[in-house]
């Protein structure tokens, strides 16, 4: 008797607990007045919109039973006009996949920045899923304009297809690639001037497999605009030699024929060590960069590419936007205005930047192997950063790598 009647109490319970399971997956599921978080993912009705809106839902807390009452993991506070950027392929998409979670979770979940997506073909449905399943602010999908992803017509396309037999030949990395050349001119010349771009006065550029290995609690747009930065690095290097032979040539006719765009206070020594005569080959590694789109926009950077692109590089050689971006903001901006970001912990296939100094390392909770740290080695140009603006190089560099 008194066994059978446990029995019946337990099945009253377990009733009871399916049906409060019930009532909230079901709430969560289909909130009253929830429309907006539904058709706001825009690959519920791709066509409709090339834009998905997130802000919205997130605010509007009464919606949901399950979030009711619950603070929202952000940082309070004000953001900045800013966003970050990809250029990818839709198969690239579990690539970019992987860097995004990375960045959500060392700095933007508690932040929600935007996040512009470009791609010279049409994103499909898979890539703007799984990507703004990913991100917590707004995702906006752009296909790039032909004009800006095709041989200009200076150019002569068969010397041009003569040079990628060369460099294949050469066994030059991506020598023969069209399409690199046409990524490397856009991401020099193009990708500011988007139209989904030009909402934006910050960008952080984002690519396919990388890695971030340390938290970063604070807004790093608003520490660019705060201290007067419009580029930054986290790695720098000597470029390959082959892809860039009269690049340096090119960057001289400019200088020549627009003096009053170099800055005064320039950043000249860490790109030549004999004053400006020959080019030694340093940049700042581009596939990370956080910079300032208008300055991108302004005349100066328009004119520099505008030169550059004219010259034929980009299809005659093999141009890549990392040279090109660090010659300019280390000709035409102040030195004061480049930041070199130490407390970014970065990887991107081959090189790692992991902080030198132990206790930031600790406090920030990152895990590179402070080892593969590249900064102080040989092929790196930041020692060369350091000097030229009178910075000591931080304790720990002489015995942690
Ligand atoms: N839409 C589009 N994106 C491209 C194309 N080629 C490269 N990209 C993107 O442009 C960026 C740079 O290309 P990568 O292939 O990473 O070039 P890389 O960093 O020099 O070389 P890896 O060592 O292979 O990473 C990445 O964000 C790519 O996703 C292309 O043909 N179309
Ligand atoms: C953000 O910056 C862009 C480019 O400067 C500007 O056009 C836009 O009005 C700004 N938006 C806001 C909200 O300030
Ligand atoms: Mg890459």
């Amino acid at each position: 008797m008194a066994s059978s009647q446990r029995y019946l109490r337990y099945v009253v319970v377990a009733v009871a607990c399916l049906l409060v399971v019930f009532f909230f997956t079901s709430s969560s599921r289909l909130p009253a007045g929830s429309s907006n978080i539904l058709s706001g993912h825009g690959f519920a009705s791709p066509s409709k919109s090339d834009t998905t809106a997130k802000g919205d839902a997130a605010i509007d807390m009464g919606t949901s039973p399950v979030m009711s009452g619950l603070p929202p993991a952000t940082i309070p506070g004000p953001r900045m006009n800013a966003t970050f950027v990809t250029l990818a392929r839709n198969s690239d998409v579990w690539e970019i996949a992987r860097s995004i979670r990375q960045v959500e979770d060392r700095f933007n979940r508690k932040f929600n920045y935007d996040w512009v997506f470009l791609n010279d073909a049409e994103f499909d449905d898979t890539f703007k899923k799984v990507t703004s399943a990913l991100t917590s602010g707004n995702t906006k999908y752009g296909k790039i304009p032909k004009e800006h992803w095709s041989f200009p017509e200076w150019i002569d396309t068969d010397k041009a297809a003569k040079v990628r037999e060369d460099m294949k030949e050469k066994k030059i990395i991506y020598g023969d690639s069209i399409s690199y050349r046409h990524m490397c001119r856009y991401e020099s010349g193009f990708f500011f001037r988007h139209p989904l771009m030009l909402d934006y006065e910050w960008y952080w550029r984002v690519e396919p497999s990388v890695e971030l290995f340390c938290d970063i609690d604070y807004d790093a747009f608003k520490f660019m605009a705060d201290n007067g930065k419009k580029y930054s690095f986290v790695l720098s290097l000597y470029e390959y030699v082959e892809t860039i032979p009269t690049l340096w040539d090119s960057v001289k006719g400019f200088i020549k024929a627009n003096p009053q765009h170099i800055a005064k206070d320039n950043s000249m020594k860490f790109l030549s060590d004999d004053g400006g005569n020959t080019y030694n080959h340093c940049h700042f590694w581009s596939n990370f960069e956080i910079g300032n789109l208008n300055w991108l926009r302004s005349q100066p950077y328009i004119d520099f590419f505008n030169h550059l692109d004219k010259d034929g590089g980009f299809f005659y050689e093999r141009w890549g936007d990392a040279p090109v971006h660090s010659i300019a903001a280390g000709l035409m901006l102040p030195k004061e205005e480049i930041h070199f970001f130490n407390d970014i912990a970065y990887y991107h296939v081959p090189f790692t930047h992991c902080p030198t100094g132990e206790q930031y390392r600790l406090d920030h909770k990152c895990h590179c192997n402070p080892k593969d740290n590249f900064d102080w080695q040989g092929y790196s140009c930041t020692a060369r950063y350091y000097e030229l603006n009178g910075m000591q190089k931080p304790e720990g560099y002489d015995h942690e790598a």
